[in-house]
């Protein structure tokens, strides 16, 4: 059987990339009985630096994002990663059979080093952690984005070179493309990149918890270009694209038609025209993510209950890990 694992770092809200991106797809594997996993992984969001007294707060309200947007914990785990140990204990075992010029040479620590000054060690080792946190739950499958796909080929590896050093525990985890594609959903101020919590620019992203009027504001400034007719082309056009791609995977309708449907608005009208869209879809969830925030005491029972569930699978595969290591001689 298959067993799947995500994580979402409390860095922020959930802004749309995040839902059309992840959360969506999750949901739908929840739907088709898969056993899905899906850590709130705080210890990850800490290597860049968090304010102690906002960190629960985002906690707790990425939590209540994740069940307004259905994660169900009666049919899925849903957790807490600092609070399940054992994955910073498989993190040890893991790091010491990496070698450091493999992780030097992963793209995302070249691309995040190279704007810092002083390099933490976090933020060198952490996709170590990030392979602790699949393999201590023997997952099979984990559903990754583009930018993910080199994380996961590290996380193979180490499950590859730790079986064969100290005889096999983990199964080899593989990527778990969307159907509906990966969608990327890019930046509303700078459309090169990706929409992103941690951008400074609040307004270079929707969050689930936006309120209407602020939504309409950040679509209203969002960079297209001097073209006024609404025509899909990512490549030359990624702005106005971007726009029709949230409004595609909100209604479901292809790209092609909603442009065939637009075709007498400019960019401002049909800037208008999605506004409405994403606020329509987004009212619902919004309102369920506040009923949730309201009531931190259920939340915390959630992530507890959860954590206790994890922490089970999680402390069976330690148990094989440390005995196979030789560390646990007696057990
Ligand atoms: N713009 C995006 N389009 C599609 N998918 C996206 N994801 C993130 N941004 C986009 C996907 O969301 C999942 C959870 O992401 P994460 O919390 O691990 O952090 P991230 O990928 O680094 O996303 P952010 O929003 O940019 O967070 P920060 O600012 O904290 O780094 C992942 O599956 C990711 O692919």
């Amino acid at each position: 059987p298959r067993k799947i694992f995500s994580g979402i770092q409390p860095t922020g809200s959930m802004h749309l990339g995040n839902y059309f991106g992840a959360i969506t797809q999750w949901i739908d594997l929840q739907h088709k009985n898969e056993d899905i996993t899906v850590s709130v992984v705080d210890l990850h969001s800490i290597t860049l630096p968090q304010d102690p007294n906002v960190l629960p707060k985002s906690i707790l309200e990425m939590t209540a994002t994740l069940l307004a947007c259905g994660i169900d914990p009666n049919k899925s785990v849903i957790f807490q990663q600092s609070r399940v140990l054992q994955h910073t204990e498989l993190f040890w075992y893991l790091g010491c059979i990496c070698t450091m010029a493999r992780l030097a040479h992963l793209p995302q620590y070249k691309e995040k080093s190279a704007l810092l000054k002083d390099v933490l060690l976090g933020i060198f080792i952490y996709p170590v952690l990030q392979a602790a946190d699949i393999l201590v739950h023997k997952a099979t499958h984990v559903p990754v984005g583009e930018d993910q796909i080199q994380q996961l080929q590290l996380c193979q590896e180490l499950a590859q070179m730790f079986n064969k050093k100290f005889g096999t525990v983990f199964p080899i985890p593989r990527t778990l493309l969307s159907e509906k594609g990966s969608a990327r959903i890019r930046s509303l101020r700078e459309p090169s990149k990706k929409m992103s919590k941690s951008d400074p620019d609040s307004k270079s992203r929707i969050c689930l918890t936006d309120a209407s009027d602020d939504i309409v504001k950040k679509i209203k400034k969002a960079v297209t270009d001097f073209t006024s007719a609404v025509t899909y082309d990512p490549e030359s056009r990624p702005g106005v694209s971007n726009l029709i791609l949230i409004h595609s995977l909100i209604s479901g309708k292809q790209p092609q038609v909603i442009v065939e449907e637009s075709q007498y608005l400019d960019t401002l009208k049909y800037k208008h025209l999605v506004a409405d869209v994403i606020i329509e879809h987004l009212l619902p969830i919004k309102k369920k993510i506040e009923a949730y925030i309201a009531n931190p005491e259920y939340l915390d029972q959630v992530l507890r209950e959860g954590s206790e569930k994890a922490q089970a699978t999680a402390e069976e595969t330690m148990v094989e890990v440390r005995r196979k290591v030789g560390i646990n001689f007696l057990e």
